[in-house]
């Protein structure tokens, strides 16, 4: 069995994000992904809508995904490949680059993020049309 994981905080879930699962989904036959605990989108500066456990929730019922496991440091990611027997890391390609040392363990893919979405312009657009 081929087994995938990507990462993120998957906030104000949008098409941009299904497209990256479903993409991922379809390297393989099973999919895991890290969310980013509240405390781990400190550390990136995001700090989402959505608490941890109802992005979890939201993520659990989409039918790409198989398990959702957390995501709180940046250096868990070998430990994760490990411990999950992951064959194929994915993740979009504003990341290129950042993850290669994970080469040495599983596939490293970098996928095309899908242009025209993301959860800032969500928060953007929303804000300007409420304030005019
Ligand atoms: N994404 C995409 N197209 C978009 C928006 C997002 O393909 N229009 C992808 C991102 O490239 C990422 C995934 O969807 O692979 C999740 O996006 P975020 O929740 O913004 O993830 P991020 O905050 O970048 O967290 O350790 C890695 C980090 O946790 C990644």
């Amino acid at each position: 069995m081929k087994k995938v994981i990507t990462y993120g905080t998957f906030d104000l879930l949008h098409w941009g994000h299904i497209n990256l699962l479903k993409r991922a989904s379809e390297l393989g036959d099973h999919l895991t992904v890290a969310i980013s605990s509240d405390e781990f989108n400190e550390l990136k500066n995001k700090e989402a809508y959505h608490s941890y456990e109802n992005r979890k929730m939201i993520l659990e019922s989409i039918r790409y995904v198989d398990k959702v496991i957390p995501e709180n440091t940046w250096e868990q990611k070998i430990q994760d490949v490990i411990d999950h027997d992951i064959d194929i890391f994915v993740m979009g390609d504003d990341w290129k680059g950042k993850f290669d040392f994970l080469k040495d363990y599983c596939e490293v893919i970098y996928l095309p993020r899908t242009v025209g979405i993301s959860t800032t312009k969500i928060k953007t657009d929303l804000f300007t049309v409420q304030n005019g």
